[in-house]
């Protein structure tokens, strides 16, 4: 049975999805949910997301939303296709689920709002707002640090070997980097820059950015 991805293959939270997939070697089929047309506020969608956001997944029956609990749903599935992305032990799962927490609460609102100012309102006409950008900057510089800190001690957030922890900073980094011209946030640390290297050169990702573009 093929998954069923709601979701825009140029949309962050549907990549995270798609990312996880993709390692984990799981056919999927991308049903195309049109965001600037407002597709996902309609009644029909509603009824798969209530708040009305991007990635759903359908598998057979099962269905679900909210992307991190999807990628952890599906790395647990399939615990025993390819990369383990979940850790060993008890300890390796619960360093994987600390640094997944830290993206999605301290890392993920900073970038996304960074991407929104840089890349989205423009995009829409709008301007962006200079002060709440360089204080953005500021806050996510911090984080970053920490980062940098963490990673010069090991090759990847929870440990050795990558996990959905790294999976998960794929697609916002991404944005940040090329769209929203944030590359040197990345590129001046060391450690975060050879983390970047490393997970941005996976097989699985490459082949979502094809597809992407
Ligand atoms: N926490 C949710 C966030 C989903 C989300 O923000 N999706 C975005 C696309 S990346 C979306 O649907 N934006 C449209 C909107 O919020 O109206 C998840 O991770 O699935």
């Amino acid at each position: 049975m093929v998954v069923k991805v709601y979701g825009s293959v140029k949309a962050a939270c549907p990549q995270r999805v798609l990312a996880c997939l993709l390692e984990k070697g799981v056919d999927f089929e991308i049903v195309q949910v049109d965001l600037d047309e407002g597709e996902h506020k309609r009644p029909e969608f509603l009824l798969r997301q209530p708040f009305g956001q991007v990635p759903v997944i359908e598998d057979g029956d099962f269905k679900l939303f909210e992307s991190r609990a999807i990628i952890r749903y599906y790395a647990a599935k399939y615990a025993n296709q390819g990369p383990n992305l979940l850790g060993n032990t008890l300890e390796e799962k619960a360093l994987v689920d600390q640094w997944l927490e830290v993206e999605a609460h301290n890392f993920n609102d900073l970038a996304f709002n960074l991407v929104l100012q840089l890349v989205i309102l423009p995009r829409m006409g709008q301007r962006s707002d200079t002060a709440l950008v360089h204080n953005l900057k500021q806050k996510l510089s911090a984080v970053l640090n920490i980062y940098e800190q963490r990673l010069s001690k090991s090759n990847y957030l929870a440990g050795d070997s990558f996990t959905l922890a790294d999976l998960s900073h794929l697609p916002a980094l991404r944005y940040l980097m090329n769209e929203a011209g944030m590359a040197h946030l990345v590129t001046q640390r060391k450690h975060v820059n050879a983390w970047w290297d490393k997970i941005s050169s996976r097989p699985a990702w490459k082949k979502l950015a094809s597809l992407a573009h």
